[in-house]
Parts: C-alpha cells; structure tokens; sequence
C-alpha cells in the first residue's frame, strides 16, 4: 500500500503549480485514496531532507520507532530541502485521511492554509524539531530544541573559555557560519549567538553568512571569507558538519584552530564524530541538539489514541561538550 502512496505522491509532486497543488492532489487522489488497513495506527511524516548528520539521526529514529511491530503504518515523505514539496506532501496526506501527521519543516513560514486544512479535517498535526509561525490552536503540539538557548549557551562557554584562558582581554573578531535561512533551528541559535556577543564591546562579528547546515557549503563560504579576512580569533558554525567543512577550509589555507591554535572552533548538534575531534582538540566545544525525538513524539501519539490530553510544547534535554570532558562521555553517545 505504501507504494501507491508514493506512486500518487510522486505524480502530485510533478508538474503543479504551487498555486493549483491543493487542487490537483485532491482530483488525482480522487481516483484511488488508498485505503490503510486500520490494525495500524497510519502516521505521515514530513522530514526537511537531507543536510546534514544530524537529520540522518533524526530520520532513522522516527523509522525505527513507528514500526508495525508497535501498531504503526509510517509512511515516510522525504521533503527534499523543498518547503514547497513538504506542503504539497502534506495535501496528499490529508487526502488520504491518515490518522496523524508529523511534519518537521524546512522553513517557519508557509504552512497556514494546509495546517488549517488538516485542522479542519480533524488530523491532528505534530510538529517536530524546528517549528512554524502558524497558530498553534491549529495543530497538536510542538517537539524540539530551545535554539535561542543553544545560542545562549555558546557565548556562556565561550565566556568561561576566554577567562580561563587569560584570552578575554583585546578586540576579538567573530565569524558566524549560519543555518538554513528561516529556519528556526537558524533564527534561534542567531537570535542568541548575536545577542550575548553584543555584551561584549570588544567582540566584533566580522561575518555573519549562511552555509545551509551542510558541510560542502560550509568549507565553500568559508574559503571565500578566508580570502577576505586574515584576523579570524573565533568561528562559530550553527551546526556541526558547517564546521568540519570550515576546518577543511582552514586547513586548505593554513589557518590553524582548536585548542592549539588560532581560531577558536564552537558548532552546535554534538554529533559522534564532533566528539572525536573535541578529543583531538579541533573542536572546542559543540552544544547538544537532540536528534532523537521519536519517543517524545510517539509518546504523544499513544497518549492521544488513548484519548488523553497532550501539552502544546516539549523540549527535548540537551547538554554542552568540550574538549574536557568529550573522552568521559563519547561511549554514551547515540548519533
Ligand atoms: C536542529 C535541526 C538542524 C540541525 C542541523 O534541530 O533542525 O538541522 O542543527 C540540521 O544539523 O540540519
């Protein structure tokens, strides 16, 4: 069953307008709503795409927690970094009048009319990871990280470091290497990065650019900003594989970082293999993103088919490594 769903979906996806999507997924699907065997409970989940480490994580949780060995029939949307694509998705589903949807979107914004389209069909809508400007009396509840928070607690390590370290005396020049535009894993992190460095007369951001959350165009814009700056004293990257593309950068132009060098190195997610460089000391420090939101949300689904209230939020616990004590935790790590 699951493949006609994507048959359909792939011609829904082909070809449309955005403006006729809503229109033409309804007519197409008009000859042939698949019918799911309801033992199961059928959840549609609407993942960004693929970017980065992080998201495989992610989407390898929610795969290995809605199983038909709990009750699940997961039907699995791959949004291909298209916001237009996951809407479009979303139609399709509320169409086939699925039991629930989970959307983890690309971008806050543009999600108004289908999410009151599935309010209005009675879907509930579980929104995970980053989040959407839409009302939230239209959908169920919303499952992530504080991003403003992981930005927060960047610069208070940082503080900590510099003092520690007799550095936090002199001009020191900052460069951000940003995730995707508008996302609120991006919006978050920036809005707290941005405002405790502000505190900081003496800390100026030089740069401040976009790298998509991925590593190839992590080392790309950070080769052109190693052209125009030769005073890096800390690079910030709001995820972790942005870094390890930057370090390939500096590599390439002989900027030494880490904890011998000259560039002070903070990413965001706390992957395995950002652990195995806060242990070489490349990495300084990395703040915990959880990807592993699938128990959170299922729990939420078990709990609605059971017909108890849910809350509108729930954050996911999330720590911060470095160097120090990446070796004592490296062995626990899941992603
Ligand atoms: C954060 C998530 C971000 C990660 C990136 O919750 O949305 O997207 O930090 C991922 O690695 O690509």
């Amino acid at each position: 069953m699951n493949l006609l769903f994507f048959s359909f979906s792939a011609i829904l996806l082909v070809g449309c307008s955005f403006s006729d999507e809503k229109e033409e997924a309804y007519t197409l699907l008009q000859r042939g709503i698949p019918q799911y065997d309801n033992q199961y409970v059928t959840v549609g989940f609407i993942q960004t795409g693929k970017e980065s480490d992080w998201r495989d994580a992610n989407t390898n949780d929610f795969l290995t927690t809605f199983t038909k060995e709990k009750g699940y029939n997961l039907l699995y949307i791959n949004g291909n970094s298209s916001s237009e694509r996951q809407v479009k998705a979303m139609y399709d589903l509320i169409r086939q009048r699925v039991d629930y949807i989970i959307i983890d979107p690309i971008v806050e914004d543009g999600w108004d009319d289908v999410i009151k389209e599935a309010y209005d069909k009675d879907i509930p809508i579980i929104v995970t990871d980053r989040k959407i400007t839409t009302d939230p009396s239209l959908y169920t509840c919303w499952i992530g990280s504080d991003f403003y928070m992981e930005g927060i607690k960047a610069i208070e390590w940082l503080e900590n470091y510099l003092e520690e370290t007799n550095s936090k005396d002199g001009n020191l020049n900052i460069v951000i290497l940003e995730g995707t535009k508008g996302s609120s894993a991006e919006l978050g992190r920036t809005a707290g990065l941005t405002e405790k460095i502000a505190l900081h007369p003496n800390w100026n951001i030089l740069t401040s650019r976009s790298a998509n959350f991925t590593q190839g165009d992590g080392q790309t814009v950070m080769e052109d900003i190693l052209l125009e700056y030769d005073d890096i004293d800390i690079l910030i990257a709001e995820n972790d594989n942005m870094m390890f593309g930057a370090m390939k950068a500096m590599d390439r132009y002989g900027v030494s970082y880490g904890v011998n060098g000259d560039v002070i190195t903070i990413s965001f997610d706390c992957l395995y293999e950002a652990f195995e460089k806060m242990i070489e000391g490349t990495l300084q420090a990395s703040i915990e993103c959880n990807p592993l939101l699938a128990d959170l949300t299922e729990n939420v689904i078990s709990n609605l088919q059971q017909g108890f209230e849910v809350e509108p939020i729930y954050y996911s616990e999330e720590g911060v490594f470095s160097y120090k004590n990446a070796a004592q935790y490296i062995d626990q790590r899941k992603y």
